[in-house]
């Protein structure tokens, strides 16, 4: 098999990635190892940055989310018994908006369908090859038998387990890791959430997040130990633990419904330098991780496809090699500042179960001097709405 950009995985990055090569022309094949079904159904992540959704109107993708998306013009916090609302649109005249991971994933997999898109389920890449020359390969697994895809350029986006970054020389790649000592455990539940908005809540045993997935559906995470089992957690337990962590705030009501899906993740952040070696590029999750308190890791991904998208569009049509040069430095650059931002928001809102007495009343003044200030409130709503990501067409 052969084709301009092979492309490992099936997620927000790859999928997005082989969509905008297509608007200009270049073609690319996407092996994945799941089945198209899990892909489609995989609950992860809900929201989407202003840019993010900019993006997914522009190059024809968002059909359906104009449909079925909530924009939010505010999101909510409380911690020490007080209630705080950032009003985004207010603030800095930008969104967010609720719309599911694996929904994006549904109307992009449909969309490069229709346009004649090879998007290869059930392939699991084995190998990546001969990145330091100019016939760079990829050698997988499909219906038994190893197959192998020859290309000018691959992209690795086969998220954080993947095997594209290991394929890189250990002697040049560095990795910027930790680990926090607390992990989420995500519920979606069948009932109307607290709020319209997010409501991210500190206590002193515990943060816990309210989200959804649509009016009707709560989708909601509690802080838990690491290496807490999910056996360890009555449906009681998480209904008491969310009524006690959100606290009594006016206007605020929990509604209890069928827990539909539990389970628990940990929670890391991790930066990969550089991302790109030779004729081999990192995008998403196969580069770097963030903890999800500040929602970052899909935008994150898709910003990254920008500048891939960029470099090879560059490449192709213009023959130019400067934004190829650049991709890693291009994209670490913001990476790190979403790596700032949610690392911030998760040392502030989560308890650390080691912490002293004097940690806490210090975390809760952290919380008032930054939700208690029209400039604090500022700072956080430029952050989390999304800073700027750089146009796909050089
Ligand atoms: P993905 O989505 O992990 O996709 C990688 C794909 O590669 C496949 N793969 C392989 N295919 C072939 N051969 C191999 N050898 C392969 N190895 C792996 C995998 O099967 C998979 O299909 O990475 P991508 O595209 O970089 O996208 C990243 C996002 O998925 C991730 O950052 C977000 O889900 C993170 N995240 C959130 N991000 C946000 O922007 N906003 C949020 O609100 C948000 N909430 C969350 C989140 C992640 C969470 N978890 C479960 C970690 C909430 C949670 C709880
Ligand atoms: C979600 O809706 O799954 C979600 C929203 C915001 C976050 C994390 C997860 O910070």
């Amino acid at each position: 098999m052969r084709t301009q950009v092979g492309i490992i995985g099936a997620g927000p990055a790859g999928l997005l990635l082989s969509h905008l090569l297509h608007l200009e022309g270049i073609s690319s094949i996407i092996i994945e190892s799941r089945s198209r079904d899990y892909c489609e159904t995989r609950v992860r992540a809900g929201l989407l940055e202003q840019n993010s959704v900019d993006l997914l109107n522009e190059t024809g993708l968002a059909e359906r989310m104009n449909k079925i998306a909530l924009p939010h013009d505010g999101v909510q916090f409380t911690f020490d018994d007080t209630y705080h609302r950032i009003d985004m649109t207010e603030l800095i005249g930008r969104r967010v908006t609720i719309y599911a991971q694996q929904e994006i994933v549904k109307d992009i997999i449909a969309v490069r369908l229709r346009d004649g898109g090879e998007i290869l389920f059930e392939a699991e890449a084995r190998q990546v090859g001969g990145i330091d020359g100019d016939k760079p390969f990829i050698k997988f697994m499909h219906e038994g038998s190893e197959k192998t895809i020859e290309c000018d350029y691959i992209a690795g986006c086969d998220g954080f387990h993947g095997i594209a970054r290991d394929s890189m020389p250990s002697s040049v790649v560095r990795g910027y890791d930790r680990v926090y000592p607390f992990g989420w455990l995500g519920m979606l539940i069948a009932a109307k959430p607290p709020s319209h908005e997010l409501i991210y809540s500190h206590h002193p045993e515990g943060f816990t997040l309210f989200s959804m997935r649509a009016p009707e559906i709560t989708r909601s995470y509690l802080q838990v130990p690491p290496d807490d089992d999910i056996k360890n957690w009555s449906e009681d337990r998480m209904w008491s633990e969310m009524r006690k962590r959100l606290g009594k705030h006016e206007g605020l009501e929990l509604h209890e419904g069928e827990i539909m899906q539990a389970s628990i993740t940990p929670m890391r952040s991790y930066v990969s330098e550089p991302m790109r070696y030779g004729r081999l590029f990192l995008a998403g999750d196969s580069a770097h991780i963030v903890p999800p308190t500040g929602a970052k890791g899909m935008n994150l991904a898709m910003a990254d496809v920008c500048v891939l998208a960029r470099a090879l569009i560059a490449k192709y049509k213009l023959n130019r090699n400067d934004y190829m040069e650049s991709y890693s430095e291009t994209c670490l650059k913001r990476v790190w500042r979403a790596e700032h931002f949610s690392w911030w928001m998760t040392t502030m809102l989560h308890p650390f179960y080691e912490a002293s007495p004097f940690d806490l009343r210090r975390q809760i003044a952290e919380l008032h001097t930054v939700f208690g200030s029209r400039s604090g409130q500022t700072l956080v709503a430029e952050n989390y709405a999304g800073l700027p990501i750089v146009p796909w067409r050089p």
